[in-house]
C-alpha cells in the first residue's frame, strides 16, 4: 500500500491557492471562505501552515466582513453562516481571533436564530440543521454561546432525529451522513449528547462502510472520501469507531491520492479537489495515521487550536 504523499499535497494546496485566475477558482469564487478554511486546515493538519503569508490571507478575510458583522465568500459577496464559520475558523489556525469583534460576529448569528430554536443561514431564511451547527461551533469558538437560547436550539435538533437514530436538514428529512455529523457535532458542543441513541445511531453509520473498504452517506449510494469525515467524527463523538474497519478505510483513502501532482479525490481515479483533499487528510488524522496532528471531530480544528481556544487565556 502507497503512503501519505505529505509533500505532494503540501505543493498542491499551495498552487491552488496563488491560482486565483483558474477555472476551479472562478467557479467557486463566492466560496473562497470555504476552500481557504479547507486548504489551511490541511496544511496545518500536514504541520506546513508557516508555508504562508497569514498577514495576506488576514487581511483578505476582514475585507469579505460586512457590518451586520457576518462574512462573504469573498469581497463584494453577501455575507452568510457558512462564511462566517470558516473565517472564524482560519483566524483560529493562525491564532488571530483577537482581530475580531466577538459580539459583533456573535450578533449576527443570534439574530439568525429563529422563533422554534432553529436557524437560517442568511438573511434569505432557508432554516436547515447545518445552520444550527454553524452557529454552535462559531458561537463556541468566539466564547459567546451564551448570545442565543441553548435550550430551544438543542430542541430543534433533537426534533430533526429519525427513527433510524439518524438526523435530516428539518424535522422528518431523510437521515444523511453530512447532516448526523452536524446535529451530532452541535450536541457535542452544548453537552447535549444524550439526545443521541448511540447504539441505534453507530449501528446506522458503520453500516456506511462497503467492501471496497470507502464510507458512504446514506444507503445504497457510492463511497465518497469526504465521508471519511461526516461518518468517522459522528462515530467518534458517540464513542462507536471501533465499529468500523479501520486499515480498509485508511486503504480507501490513500488510494484517492493523485500520487504525482497531490491532492485526493472522493473515489479512485477521479479528479481531486480541495474539499476531498481536506476531508481525506482529516479522516486520516482522525484515523491516527502517523505524522498528522489530531483533529478536533466537533469543531474541525486541529486538538491543539482548540486547546490554545479553550484552556489558555
Ligand atoms: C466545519 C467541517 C465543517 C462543516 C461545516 C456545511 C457543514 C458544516 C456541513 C455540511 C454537511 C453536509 C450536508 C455534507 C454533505 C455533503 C455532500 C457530499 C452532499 C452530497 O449529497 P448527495 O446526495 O450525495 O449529492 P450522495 O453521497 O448521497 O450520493
Ligand atoms: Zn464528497
Amino acid at each position: 500500500m502507497g503512503e501519505l504523499v505529505v509533500d505532494k499535497h503540501v505543493k498542491y494546496i499551495l498552487s491552488v491557492e496563488k491560482r486565483k485566475d483558474s477555472f476551479e477558482s472562478v467557479v467557486l469564487e463566492h466560496l473562497r471562505m470555504n476552500g481557504a478554511y479547507w486548504g489551511l486546515a490541511t496544511l496545518d493538519l500536514l504541520g506546513k501552515l508557516d508555508a504562508l503569508d497569514s498577514n495576506e490571507v488576514i487581511e483578505w478575510i476582514m475585507k469579505c466582513q460586512h457590518e451586520s458583522g457576518g462574512f462573504a465568500g469573498n469581497i463584494g459577496h453577501d455575507p452568510h453562516m457558512l462564511y462566517t464559520l470558516s473565517a472564524v475558523q482560519v483566524l483560529a489556525l493562525f491564532d488571530k481571533l483577537n482581530v475580531l469583534d466577538a459580539d459583533k460576529v456573535a450578533n449576527y448569528i443570534s439574530g439568525l436564530q429563529n422563533e422554534d430554536g432553529s436557524f437560517s443561514g442568511d438573511e434569505w431564511g432557508e432554516v436547515d440543521s447545518r445552520f444550527s451547527y454553524l452557529a454552535i461551533c462559531c458561537l463556541s469558538i468566539l466564547h459567546c454561546l451564551d448570545k442565543i437560547n441553548m435550550e430551544k436550539a438543542v430542541n430543534y435538533i433533537a426534533s430533526c432525529k429519525n427513527v433510524d437514530g439518524g438526523f435530516g436538514c428539518t424535522p422528518g428529512g431523510e437521515s444523511h451522513a453530512g447532516q448526523i455529523f452536524c446535529c451530532v457535532g452541535a450536541l457535542a458542543i452544548t453537552g447535549s449528547l444524550h439526545h443521541v441513541d448511540k447504539d441505534l445511531l453507530g449501528w446506522w453509520l458503520c453500516e456506511r462502510q462497503v467492501k471496497s473498504g470507502g464510507l458512504n452517506g446514506r444507503p445504497e449510494k457510492l463511497p465518497d472520501v469526504c465521508y471519511s469525515w461526516w461518518v468517522l467524527s459522528s462515530l467518534i463523538m458517540i464513542d462507536r469507531v471501533h465499529w468500523i474497519n479501520k486499515d480498509k478505510l485508511v486503504k480507501f483513502i490513500l488510494n484517492c491520492q493523485d500520487t504525482e501532482n497531490g491532492g485526493i479525490s472522493d473515489r479512485p481515479e477521479d479528479a481531486v479537489d480541495v474539499y476531498h483533499t481536506y476531508f481525506g487528510v482529516a479522516g486520516l488524522s482522525l484515523l491516527e495515521y502517523p505524522g498528522l496532528k489530531a483533529i478536533d471531530p466537533a469543531h474541525a480544528l486541529p486538538v491543539d487550536v482548540v486547546n490554545r481556544i479553550f484552556f489558555q487565556k
